[in-house]
């Protein structure tokens, strides 16, 4: 089946001569995978193309080939510019600029609350990773042949998002993917092990700090945890040592809603939201100003700590009891 928009998109990269990906601020293995496979796919062919993040690249991310082409600022002005698993014009950062200066913007993305704009915008709700977008995007549209380096990038970017094809998200249609990738011969247990199973010491710490902090609320149906500025700064901890922490109160027996937050700066708490069987997160998420799927959803707030938990709470009461 043949989509209209995707192939607007592929006719637009195809003829572009220089192009900017940009992923959402703070990558992850979904929103990088996927930008360095386009641009190995584009750099393959006519076009220069750059992977533009403002963060340094997570270790957990490191093995992934293309890093060359990953660069901190612009290196002049850019025909198209294409956004990439992001539905919030915010969490492009200081490179909303180079976005909205580029002759086309383009963008692709899965997330149900997204709201970019663009001068083609595809959505997929339904597939698991943007990486599967990307897969289809080079295979059925752009005619571009899945070479090793690309099969990584999109298989890590699967993984990422699918947490190891386990999560609610993963379809027929994703594992039949990361079949065709693994026939490259992608070396599949190390990006395994590098996403999922390889922890740094400033992760342990704050593994530990996240237990201790954890209550349970509403007879044990919610977990909350976070981490303050000070065991994050102590330990010199980065962004991605706290990633999927969430998770530790997700896993726990009885709980439906994780919340999570972590003190980014003194006052400012990055929120993390999961659900197990039907709270719909990124409902909740979306009334604090962020989004995200419906069973992993993310906001930013301000303020006191308990004033935060409590309307979280509160929010999260509601949908628990089905009074939302
Ligand atoms: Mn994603």
């Amino acid at each position: 089946m043949s989509d209209q928009k995707l192939e607007a998109i592929a006719k637009a990269l195809s003829k572009a001569r220089s192009v900017a990906i940009l992923p959402h601020l703070n990558v992850d293995g979904d929103a990088l995978g996927a930008s360095l496979a386009l641009a190995l796919a584009l750099n393959s062919s006519h076009c220069q193309a750059h992977v533009l993040i403002e963060e340094d690249v997570p270790a957990t991310l490191d093995f992934l080939p293309g890093q060359d082409l990953i660069k901190r600022s612009p290196e002049g002005r850019y025909q198209v510019a294409i956004n990439i698993d992001n539905g919030d014009i915010n969490r492009l950062g200081e490179r909303l600029a180079v976005y909205q200066n580029a002759e086309i913007r383009l963008s692709v993305d899965h997330h149900a609350t997204n709201k970019m704009e663009a001068d083609v915008s595809y959505v997929d709700t339904g597939a698991a990773a943007t990486g599967e977008i990307i897969h289809r995007l080079l295979t059925d549209y752009m005619g571009a042949p899945i070479t090793k380096d690309i099969a990584l990038c999109l298989y890590t970017a699967i993984i990422t998002d699918t947490g190891g094809f386990r999560f609610s998200n993963t379809t027929p249609e994703t594992m039949v993917i990361a079949g065709e990738l693994m026939k490259t011969g992608i070396d599949f247990t190390n990006a395994n092990k590098k996403v999922f199973d390889r922890i740094s010491h400033a992760k342990l710490f704050l593994m530990k700090q996240t237990m201790n902090s954890l209550k349970l609320l509403f007879d044990g149906k919610l977990a909350v945890a976070c981490l303050r500025w000070d065991d994050l700064s102590s330990f010199n901890a980065k962004i991605e040592d706290s990633e999927g922490l969430v998770n530790i109160g997700r896993n726990l027996e009885g709980v439906e809603v994780s919340l999570f937050l972590r003190e980014e700066k003194p006052g400012l708490f990055k929120g993390s939201l999961r659900s197990n069987e039907y709270v719909d997160v990124a409902q909740i998420a979306e009334k604090f100003g962020g989004g995200g799927h419906k069973r992993a959803a993310g906001f930013s707030a301000e303020g006191d700590l308990d004033d935060i938990v409590k309307s979280l709470a509160d929010a999260i009461k509601a949908s628990l009891t089905g009074d939302a």
